[in-house]
């Protein structure tokens, strides 16, 4: 291409759909390995920082995580108002956590991943990330199935947020996509509970799993609401989802959320305030009717199956 340099020789291709790629540019390879659940890699890239990667697909990277984790946890903590206790089910690299101990009402956060030799890497390797949240004492790591911790924990929590790597077929994250554990999550919920969910892209193209998400939480949850938040490594703006008993208000007075962030939360947020919480709630017209006119639910008989198992090239 005339005026243009490439800057890398070692690419790394995640397909996006049957006919697109981003091919992401590789400066250093910091970790590789087969774990009992996925392949994982840590790598630096050109262009956006140090970026997890599993199973070849994208999870989320130091120069734009900030806009995906904070839309995906903001707003639920915010939509409760006050939360004491949250569950993270997935997180891997420790952001989530990171923006939830940001509340200064939070007393207990518990982070259950099943892939611990992940959350290993992602300490050792990406503490941009984490920014050391490991090491605050009101948080819990807890190495298991989140499906069996659901089954099994007594506490009844304000927020649960569901920060899951994209359901491919044979990823370990495909049956946290459906009907069976939206319930499972709905009875763990306090009364004025909030529930939240990484909830695919929603380009046009790739928007069908997204509306089918959001048709299985209605199916579950009295009240729910979408918003969207473009993360460019994702290369495609991406969905989130909250469900609660409580009606959600997505057209928040943006004033009277940048008191609230200033009163309960520490730290400064990038992306996210009033003015921006309110914008991420308002979709166009054609994604309010891709969720309107949907009403495929998915169950542990009809998981979705998300596009693109990638590899290195
Ligand atoms: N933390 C899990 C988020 C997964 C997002 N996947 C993005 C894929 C981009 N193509």
């Amino acid at each position: 291409m005339p005026g243009s340099e490439l800057r890398a020789d070692f690419w790394m291709n995640e397909y996006i759909t049957p006919w697109d790629i981003y091919a992401h540019g590789i400066t250093n390879v910091l970790a590789y390995k087969k774990t009992a659940f996925q392949e994982m890699y840590i790598v630096e890239t050109g262009a956006y920082g140090k970026a997890l990667v599993l199973d070849g697909k994208w999870q989320s990277c130091t120069g734009d995580e900030f806009l995906y984790h904070e839309p995906l946890v903001q707003p639920a903590m915010l939509a409760h108002g006050s939360p004491k206790n949250v569950l993270i089910l997935g997180g891997g690299e420790g952001a989530t956590a990171r923006e939830v101990l940001r509340w200064k009402s939070v007393q207990r956060a518990v982070m259950i991943d099943i892939d611990g030799e992940v959350v290993d890497a992602c300490r050792e390797h990406m503490p941009e990330m984490h920014k050391g949240c490991f090491d605050d004492p009101r948080l819990e790591l807890v190495i298991d199935d989140a499906l069996k911790y659901l089954d099994e924990t007594d506490t009844a929590w304000d927020v649960i947020i569901s920060d899951l790597s994209d359901p491919i077929e044979d990823g370990p994250s495909f049956k946290l996509f459906t009907k069976e554990y939206f319930e499972q999550a709905r009875g763990v919920l306090a009364d004025n509970g909030v529930f939240v969910l990484q909830a695919g892209p929603v380009a046009p193209v790739e928007l069908a799993m997204h509306a089918r998400l959001v048709s299985t939480l209605r199916a579950v949850f009295d009240h729910v609401k979408s918003l969207t938040t473009y993360v460019p490594s994702y290369a495609a703006p991406w969905g989130v989802a909250l469900g609660s008993a409580r009606p959600i208000d997505a057209r928040p007075d943006p004033e009277a959320i940048d008191a609230r962030l200033a009163e309960m939360t520490t730290g400064t947020l990038r992306a996210l305030d009033g003015t921006g919480l309110l914008g991420m709630y308002q979709l166009p017209k054609h994604i309010r009717k891709a969720i309107a006119d949907e009403t495929q639910v998915y169950t542990l008989r009809e998981p979705p199956k998300f596009f693109g198992k990638g590899k290195l090239q």
